[in-house]
């Protein structure tokens, strides 16, 4: 992987600035979104690490296991002294699993958009295995960053990307950053992704409407973030939760739906929203093996090993340059 920064950072805009500029274009095109990775502020990070351990959120839990299962086959494909870097480190529970089969890797390089939540992480690790560089990174990773270097030339970088953060990407987004990846990549480099497959939609479903009401509040926080960090006035009991399987799209969406006529204003800008507007949060796209093996392979990656649970719920893949 080449350690090119692209673009000038004191040229780009601060985080406020750029968080408030997506919400105001997010809410004034006629399909209101907002990107889903400002979900991850320093509470947001901990309510998504509860989301994890529900019962009714599989992903998780069974992506866990298809790494404790097939952990040595997947060091062996990773190699000795690799250079790891993991996108959207979040708490690097799987990680941990993963640095338990690994062979001396020369570096990991956690990435993470929550800049406390990295660092409070990347002390833990250091740590828990005292032998292991660690060399955080708190950034955007769908943006170019910059990658430390190992002390010693590393055998070969391995991206990291669990968790089925790739399904939060339209198909066409997901695909560009597979491809921005591969081109940052060098000849053998690797990337171990995983990614969640398409299933029983009530099992979806449920997944993103656990009764605990977790996600819900995870969805909701996007709201009470706005109000404190952009001094918005969202009511954010007049706004619910809405989670569904979109078939033709293959995708989970998550909605906040206004529950009356409303009025919020952000900064100087004014929305107004009728009863049962949505703004949309969220996307989580589901594949079958086939697909992302094609994805992949058309934007310069070659399927190596793909490993699953028993019920075909979640897939880890390993792809080469
Ligand atoms: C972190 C993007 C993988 O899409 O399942 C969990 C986020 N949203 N519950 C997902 C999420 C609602 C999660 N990812």
């Amino acid at each position: 992987m080449s350690a090119s920064l692209v673009g000038n950072p004191s040229l780009r805009a601060s985080p406020a600035t750029e968080f408030l500029d997506a919400v105001l274009k997010g809410l004034s095109s006629a399909s209101r979104s907002i990107p889903s990775k400002y979900f991850y502020d320093d509470i947001g990070s901990k309510i998504f690490d509860d989301i994890c351990e529900l019962e009714e959120y599989y992903p998780t839990r069974v992506e866990s296991e298809i790494m404790h299962r097939y952990g040595d086959q997947i060091a062996r494909r990773l190699g000795s002294d690799v250079r790891l870097v993991e996108y959207g480190s979040g708490s690097s529970i799987k990680t941990r699993i993963l640095l338990d089969h690994l062979v001396d890797p020369c570096l990991y390089v956690p990435v993470d958009i929550s800049n406390q939540h990295l660092a409070r992480t990347a002390d833990a690790l250091a740590r828990e295995y005292p032998l292991l560089n660690v060399a955080p990174v708190a950034a955007d990773f769908s943006r170019p960053f910059e990658v430390p270097k190992c002390e010693f030339e590393p055998d070969r970088t391995c991206v990291y990307f669990p968790g089925s953060t790739i399904g939060n990407f339209a198909r066409e987004e997901a695909s560009q950053l597979l491809a921005d990846i591969a081109n940052r990549c060098e000849r053998r480099d690797g990337l171990l992704i995983g990614f969640d497959l398409r299933k029983d939609i009530s099992v979806l479903e449920t997944a993103y409407n656990d009764s605990a009401g977790v996600t819900a509040a995870f969805n909701k926080n996007l709201l009470h973030r706005i109000n404190s960090e952009l001094g918005a006035n969202f009511d954010t009991h007049q706004f619910d939760h809405h989670a569904f399987f979109n078939d033709a799209a293959g995708r989970i969406e998550m909605h906040l739906v206004s529950q009356r006529e409303q009025v919020v204003s952000i900064a100087d800008h004014s929305f107004r929203f009728d009863l049962s507007d949505t703004i949309c949060t969220e996307y989580s796209h589901k594949y079958s093996i086939s697909e992302f093996e094609q994805m992949t392979s058309e934007v310069g990656w070659q399927c190596k090993e793909t490993w699953s649970d028993e019920r075909d719920y979640f897939a880890v893949m390993y792809l080469v340059r």
